[in-house]
């Protein structure tokens, strides 16, 4: 989605302004008045195309997670992205939180194999919760986990965080998780992750296979400040974020979130605003 910035010293110019860059159907998503370097008061908006607004809406709307099993199989959720992400405490949530998988036959596969520690952390919400655990090692070991995990309504798959120039090179465990074949992949990154490496991070970890975007830590930005540039960046549904490290308390519906943080842009998206702000402070 196209959103232009566009400055004057009255809204009228401003809003005529935008009505010529965008058109007719054009939508204020954002305004504000700031100071110059000098001392001017200048007034900005942002804005798009209400058709774009709409697809991007419509986008990002993800269908709900099926309640039952699917296809006579457990429904299978991964979670991919960068190590410390999150995607180990927010399994923990799905398992758990009534609006996600609380109260369904809810089953944990582990490919991280790895990070010393990484089971045991799973483990140990395995072990509250009372949900099984299946730790898959190598291909003979992922029929073996399935057909024990057969009677579940869901199985959540936890994987490695490894830094994105290891993980181009580390092939052993998306070729497991292929295998296992989940019917939605999220991409899992932190609301604080630059946009600068948003896309190398999609590349590294979920390259043609994320079918959701999942944001974490959005209790870390401030107004969820930067989450609708996260959303813009990837263009992928986003069902659910985290704001804590609350389990499972701090699990959320995503998308109005991110809709609703539209105008509020992180200053790497709009860095000329970020130097008049800065100016103006
Ligand atoms: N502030 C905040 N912290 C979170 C959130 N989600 C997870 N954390 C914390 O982030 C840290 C890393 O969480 P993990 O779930 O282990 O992250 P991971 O992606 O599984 O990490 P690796 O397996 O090492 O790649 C922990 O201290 C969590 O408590 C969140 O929404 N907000
Ligand atoms: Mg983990």
């Amino acid at each position: 989605m196209r959103l232009e910035t566009l400055r004057g010293t009255t809204w009228s110019a401003v809003f005529a302004s935008a009505r010529r860059a965008i058109g007719d159907d054009v939508m204020i998503v954002r305004t504000q008045s700031l100071r110059g370097a000098d001392g001017s008061v200048f007034l900005e908006v942002q804005a798009a195309a209400a058709r774009d607004l709409d697809a991007f809406r419509r986008r990002l709307e993800p269908r709900p997670a099926p309640a039952v099993r699917a296809k006579g199989r457990p429904y299978t959720i991964a979670l991919v992205g960068p190590t410390g992400a999150g995607k180990t405490t927010t399994l923990a949530k799905l398992a758990v939180h009534p609006t996600a998988f609380g109260g369904r036959r809810v089953g944990f596969v582990s490919l991280d194999t790895y990070r010393a520690g990484a089971l045991e952390q799973l483990q140990a919400y395995a072990d509250v919760a009372g949900i099984p655990l299946e730790v898959v090692h190598d291909a003979r070991d992922v029929d073996a986990a399935k057909q024990r995990l057969a009677a579940c309504d869901v199985v959540l798959i936890d994987t490695p965080g490894r830094g994105p120039r290891t993980a181009t090179a580390d092939r052993a465990w998306r070729q497991l998780l292929a295998r296992l074949a989940p019917d939605e992949v999220h991409l899992v990154v932190p609301a604080t992750l630059r946009l600068d490496l948003v896309a190398a991070a999609r590349d590294a970890f979920a390259a043609g296979e994320a079918t959701h975007l999942l944001v974490t830590k959005c209790d870390e930005t401030p107004e969820d400040t930067g989450l609708a540039d996260l959303a813009l960046h990837l263009d992928l549904p986003l069902r659910w974020i985290t704001d804590g490290q609350d389990v499972p308390t701090d699990l959320h519906p995503g998308s109005s979130r991110v809709l609703a943080s539209l105008g509020r842009l992180s200053a790497a998206a709009a860095p000329d605003r970020a130097l008049a702000t800065m100016a103006a402070s």
